[in-house]
């Protein structure tokens, strides 16, 4: 019999955020963690948990060890993910992001973004079939950790003034995090547009303060947390890094080793210096012997228009199309690099 752990996350977010809020919480405090559960992998399907119901937890795919084919999408749209053949992870396929890893093929970064193995069919949806980062490792702790200084495209800021649609379930979000959160008018509509509350969730978080946030943490005894909305300073920041490395030096070393060859890799990247990077991440992944990270998320990942070129450090300003990775990863190493020189 096979026995797996994982994160169990029956309640979701908006509990932990109600009772941050009203009680003035920070996201310093672990009490929102999801304890991890037991499921049966041997047992009929029937009997097993589904996995798409664990969901929700952490970084966008959280494995289960060597040779276990389960899967779960994390942070992002719900049922995105399958799991694949042969340590693949199947996505459902965004055209954006089907166009991002063509280019990446032939790219610096393709060392650096999971193997695009091309598209599949599966009832009647389309998948982009991508390497399962976590198969090499055993009982991985994984970090998801949401690159730039904004999460919105600047053509979404330009809609939602000419034509703004004010979401409920947006605002309900916002409510449960801060109930003083929404403007008057947005109060009296009952609603937000999307690119207010993105813009709302950047400020919270370290995006536009660090330009980079934890999206979630899963650590290697399965139980994990995205509940970092609030994590915005840097030490706050730094003490959710160390707590994630649980005192393992020799994933510090090899993070902070991959974090200079990303950076080189970027600095020299033809795609990298043509596209804006929204919502992109880089995804950490360590055991007890090994660690490497990863660029991925290319959904909202788009070509700079014609005649624009960003250095990707300049502060973002409406219009110079700037999303302030290297900022970001700047920002990270050098947290990292503390934390190894206090070790
Ligand atoms: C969601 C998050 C997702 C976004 C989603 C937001 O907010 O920003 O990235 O989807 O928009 O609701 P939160 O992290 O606070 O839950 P996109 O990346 O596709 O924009 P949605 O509600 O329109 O799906």
């Amino acid at each position: 019999m096979c026995r797996c752990t994982l994160p169990r996350l029956l309640f979701g977010s908006v509990t932990a955020a109600v009772k941050m809020a009203s009680t003035g919480g920070s996201d310093d405090d672990l009490s929102d963690w999801e304890s991890p559960v037991d499921i049966d992998l041997d047992a009929p399907p029937s009997k097993q948990m589904n996995p798409w119901s664990v969901v929700t937890s952490v970084a966008k795919w959280v494995g289960l060890g060597k040779n276990k084919k389960l899967w779960t999408q994390l942070a992002g749209h719900q049922g995105s993910f399958q799991a694949g053949e042969s340590q693949t992870v199947l996505k459902k396929l965004l055209e954006r992001e089907r166009q991002c890893y063509v280019n990446i093929q032939c790219d610096l970064l393709k060392d650096f973004t999971p193997e695009y193995r091309g598209d599949v069919q599966k009832q009647g949806e389309t998948y982009l079939q991508l390497q399962d980062l976590l198969s090499g490792f055993t009982c991985p702790c994984v970090m998801d950790v949401k690159m730039g200084c904004r999460t919105y495209h600047e053509e979404e800021l330009k809609n939602a003034r000419e034509n703004p649609v004010f979401r409920k379930d947006i605002y309900r979000k916002m409510t449960d995090l801060d109930p003083d959160a929404p403007t008057p008018e947005e109060r009296e509509k009952g609603g937000v547009t999307k690119a207010r509350y993105l813009r709302w969730r950047d400020e919270m978080s370290s995006s536009v303060n660090l330009s980079f946030r934890i999206e979630g943490i899963r650590k290697d005894d399965g139980s994990s947390s995205k509940d970092f909305k609030r994590v915005n300073l840097r030490n706050q920041v730094r003490e959710k890094f160390r707590f994630f490395l649980g005192g393992n030096k020799i994933a510090l070393e090899a993070y902070l080793k991959r974090l200079e060859a990303i950076k080189a890799a970027e600095e020299s990247s033809e795609f990298f210096s043509q596209h804006e990077l929204v919502g992109s991440s880089l995804l950490f992944v360590h055991d007890s012997e090994k660690a490497n990270i990863w660029i991925i998320d290319f959904g909202k990942t788009q070509a700079l228009p014609a005649g624009v070129k960003i250095d990707h450090r300049t502060p973002w300003v409406e219009g110079n199309h700037e999303d302030e990775y290297l900022k970001g990863l700047e920002n990270l190493t050098a947290i990292f690099t503390e934390l190894a020189n206090d070790t």
